[in-house]
């Protein structure tokens, strides 16, 4: 572990009362872990907006009986190309499946992917994260 540092910060009482209760709520047990990870968020924000390599998970919810959904949306993964690194399929049930694809690159970039995958009809349900391995925080990389 990385050599730690103690900072003080002033808070007002309401605020600093208002994120106990939120943290407490979260499952925090300490002020500290809990500022570290805002912290971490915001600085991934600064990486996500920037030109550097991303990770992104795109999971969708698709309506399999759609005639050629499946195909396009392999279509799509083949054209990214080396840009999805693993997809996961789980057939939810009758007529639903849920895709998991990974994708490294330019965020950017793969908005644009997920965005016309979200956008394909009989895709009713979709979310991207966008993540890095958290090493671009720590060294400015
Ligand atoms: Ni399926």
């Amino acid at each position: 572990m990385a050599e730690l540092s103690r900072i003080g910060i002033s808070l007002e009482e309401d605020l600093l009362g208002r994120f106990d209760q939120l943290i407490a709520s979260r499952g925090y047990e300490n002020r500290s872990e809990a500022f570290r990870d805002l912290i971490r968020e915001s600085l991934l924000s600064e990486v996500i907006d920037s030109n550097k390599p991303v990770v992104g998970t795109l999971t969708l919810v698709y309506d399999h009986h759609l005639p050629n959904l499946s195909q396009k949306l392999t279509e799509m993964q083949h054209h990214a190309g080396t840009m999805v690194l693993a997809a996961t399929h789980v057939h939810l049930d009758h007529h639903y499946c849920l895709e998991v694809i990974i994708m490294k690159g330019r965020s950017k970039e793969i908005r644009e992917i997920a965005d016309r995958m979200l956008a394909i009809r009989g895709v009713e349900l979709g979310k991207l994260v966008l993540t890095n391995s958290g090493a671009a925080l720590k060294s400015g990389r």
